[in-house]
């Protein structure tokens, strides 16, 4: 429950304002920080999930987004939505896996996991049906949404890397794919760095463009990532789209088809995994 009140109504990709250790005087970023509306958030008590978290800590402990060290004094925070997606093998437990190892980037709050979806490819139709998630996480800034976002795209292609993602067609399966689909109220479009290249750039002569652009160009046309962001952020208007999350969600509904994607689990955040086989009813959106 304490999950759920994170996910409800944090759509709007805000930066928030992230103290590590006792809020001290003269720290943090004061442009940020209306006078009496001071909210000091303590990583040490906010994050439940701490035993859990040190356990995976290695996963992509040299893939992490490298992290100045601030010794305690304010770092910014932006939210970003990670899609993600699977075919290949028993993708359920690798997107589960995959939450985790997300939520143990260095840096990194894990704010929320959407609905677990089975969804009909798109694009290569001739594939197995997908598993389609999203997660919303709390980074860290960087000094620019530039670099903020290379670095996140950077852990999140070595994570796919770490799970076993294989080189193939366009559109082909995949192991898995985690795709940045917003950062905070940025719009990037930038060069990739080596390390940020998508694995599937041999193959794929659109992905060896090596530019990072940020929302994801396509999330606007996907269901399968529509519906999923819409559990997490239905009211977000992601920089340049000029409509929200759910409006989209509903208009591409009309275009797919309602049975394109199918809720088939909700985020049991005790037990860190999708809980599967029950009834599930749509998230009601809080009023702001
Ligand atoms: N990803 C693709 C191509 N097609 N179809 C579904 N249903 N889900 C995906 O994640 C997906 C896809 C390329 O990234
Ligand atoms: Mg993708
Ligand atoms: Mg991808």
């Amino acid at each position: 429950a304490a999950d759920d009140r994170d996910v409800v109504g944090t759509g709007c990709g805000e930066s928030a304002t992230v103290v590590v250790g006792q809020p001290r005087p003269g720290i943090g970023d004061p442009s940020r920080q209306r006078p009496g509306r001071r909210i000091w958030y303590r990583m040490e008590d906010a994050d439940g999930d701490r035993r859990h978290r040190s356990s995976l800590a290695g996963v992509v402990a040299s893939a992490g987004p490298a992290l100045p060290d601030t010794g305690g004094v304010a770092e910014r925070q932006v939210r970003a939505y990670v899609g993600l997606g699977a075919n290949v093998g028993d993708a359920e437990s690798t997107l589960t896996d995959a939450v985790q190892a997300l939520a143990a980037l260095r840096g990194t709050r894990l704010r929320g996991v959407s609905r677990l979806y089975a969804t009909v490819p798109v694009g290569v139709t001739d594939q197995p049906e997908f598993r389609n998630a999203v997660v919303a996480l709390d980074v860290p800034a960087l000094p620019d949404p530039e670099r903020g976002s290379i670095a996140l795209l950077s852990a999140l292609k070595a994570l796919e890397r770490e799970f076993g993602r294989q080189a193939r067609e366009r559109w082909g399966p995949r192991e898995l794919d985690l795709d940045l689909l917003v950062f905070g109220r940025a719009r990037v479009n930038v060069e990739r760095p080596s390390a940020a290249r998508s694995n599937d750039a041999a193959n794929d002569p659109a992905k060896a463009a090596k530019v990072l652009e940020v929302p994801h160009p396509a999330a606007a046309s996907r269901l399968f990532v529509l519906a999923p962001l819409a559990d997490l952020a239905p009211r977000l208007v992601p920089p340049g789209w000029g409509e929200t999350v759910e409006t989209a969600r509903r208009r591409q509904e009309r275009i797919e088809g309602a049975d394109a994607v199918r809720a088939i689990g909700g985020w049991d955040a005790s037990r860190r995994r999708w809980r599967t086989g029950h009834v599930l009813a749509r998230r009601t959106p809080q009023p702001r």
